[in-house]
């Protein structure tokens, strides 16, 4: 436990209605006994009080006891009226009565080195206040409940009891007899498998927290910001009818399915001399080639030209044709739509529902646990190698405590001070 007593603000920007503020530490109380006039002789964890603060403003205290608390120290959440300086005031209250102003992400960094969390769900707690849309805030609360922490620990166990099979058979083997190789290769076969499946969710992982990113290109007057405004259901890009309007790339997020979707509306591919043009043109391909997918839009009443074909054969990856302007001409190509009439609209989203879902439930991995539970995996990999090459068992047991050394860096049982610190380092203050 530590030995100080921080505050912070844990609501966010002022003004609000109502603010709360956190005091963490062994003087949690003793310092809201002085801040807060109206604090209970004998406080009971959990149950607030109403009063009134010695600078004037009033509010409720709610008390928690230590080991029933988020950071698992004594800690008080007190709330106010939610002004900057009603806020200000506050903090600057409970540090002349000796709190410390909290570093970001301190708190849950105290939850985790009190054993309230593992790092899984710290970062869970920040992809929790992080999420944008329904399924990063459903992802986000299985990880934060302990599912991926749970899904790992498994995992780390079995090695861990594989390490004892092997170090009995190399301490006791007049006693147990040597180790069964077979039985062995199979059970470290079985864990690999486990941790392949986990791995795979990486994927999804990504897509979840970073989005899917879509680019909109096509030539010039096609209709690409006219998409792009009417699936935001805003004038966000502007739409002229002079080929040429779009100059640089513009991005939106938008919530498909519950799933964050970047919709990139780009500059009209067409031969120019003009100098701000060919730039923007430049990063149409750039965009392009770094989305996950190219939706190619031209417009029907055009018709498809060689040129269309000669773009899309460029691009050297699977791009979505789609025909706008269909309220003016029936498209012999692509998906039919109009941004004007709306028609095709729906089917078009409906599609892309379907290509961004995610796998069904289960904890997701992010880009942090993917390479140590990789490194895990290859670990277990020349493991079942040296089981083959008749290697001798201390051995085996090496290259299985680097699996589990690995696994316990996910959860944070064996990471070093360093990595915490990366961790936490993004959180905001009051997290
Ligand atoms: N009839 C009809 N006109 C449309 C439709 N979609 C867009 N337009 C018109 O087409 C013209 C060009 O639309 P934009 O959205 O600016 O086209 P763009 O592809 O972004 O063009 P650039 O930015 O120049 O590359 C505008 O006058 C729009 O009103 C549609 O479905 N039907
Ligand atoms: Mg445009």
């Amino acid at each position: 436990m530590h030995s100080d007593t921080i505050v912070a603000p844990i609501t966010g920007t002022q003004p609000a209605a109502v603010a709360w503020v956190r005091l963490s530490g062994p003087e949690a109380w003793s310092i809201a006994s002085k801040v807060f006039k109206g604090w209970p002789l004998e406080p009971n964890s959990h149950r607030a009080v109403f009063g009134t603060y010695i600078y004037g403003d009033s509010g409720l205290a709610l008390p928690f006891a230590e080991n029933h608390s988020y950071t698992g120290e004594q800690s008080v959440e007190l709330s106010i009226h939610g002004s900057r300086v009603s806020v200000r005031n506050l903090v600057e209250a409970c540090r002349a009565e000796g709190a410390r102003m909290a570093e970001p992400g301190e708190f849950t960094l105290r939850a985790f080195l009190n054993g309230r969390m593992d790092l899984t769900q710290a970062e869970a707690v920040k992809d929790t206040v992080d999420a944008q849309t329904d399924e990063q805030l459903r992802a986000a609360n299985f990880n934060r409940k302990g599912v991926l922490r749970r899904e790992v620990t498994v995992i780390r166990e079995k090695v861990l009891s594989l390490i004892v099979r092997v170090e009995a058979s190399v301490d006791f083997s007049e006693e147990i007899g040597e180790l069964d190789k077979p039985a062995m290769k199979a059970d470290v076969l079985s864990v690999r498998e486990h941790l392949d499946r986990l791995v795979a969710t990486a994927e999804s992982g990504k897509l979840l927290r970073h989005g899917f990113r879509i680019a909109i290109v096509g030539p010039p007057n096609a209709g690409k910001s006219s998409l792009m405004n009417v699936l935001l259901g805003e004038d966000r890009s502007i739409v002229t009818d002079v080929a040429g309007t779009t100059r640089d790339y513009v991005e939106e997020v938008l919530e498909v399915g519950g799933m964050p979707v970047i919709l990139i509306d780009t500059a009209g591919l067409r031969p120019t001399n003009d100098l701000v043009e060919s730039l923007g043109i430049q990063r149409t391909h750039t965009m392009a080639a770094n989305a996950d997918a190219v939706w190619y839009l031209y417009d029907a009443s055009c018709g498809w030209q060689s040129t269309d074909q000669n773009t899309i054969d460029s691009f050297d990856r699977p791009v979505e044709v789609i025909a706008n302007k269909i309220d003016l001409a029936d498209p012999t190509v692509g998906r039919p739509i109009s941004t004007q009439t709306r028609q095709g609209l729906a089917e078009l989203l409906g599609s892309l529902t379907e290509q961004i879902q995610l796998s069904p439930d289960g904890p997701l991995i992010n880009l942090r646990h993917k390479p140590l539970l990789e490194q895990a995996g290859k670990s277990l990999s020349e493991c079942v190698a040296a089981i083959d090459a008749e290697a001798p068992d201390d051995l085996l047991s090496v290259l299985l405590a680097d699996a589990a050394c690995h696994l316990g860096e996910v959860t944070g049982e064996t990471a070093t001070p360093d990595m915490i610190e990366r961790i936490f380092h993004d959180f905001c203050i009051g997290k």
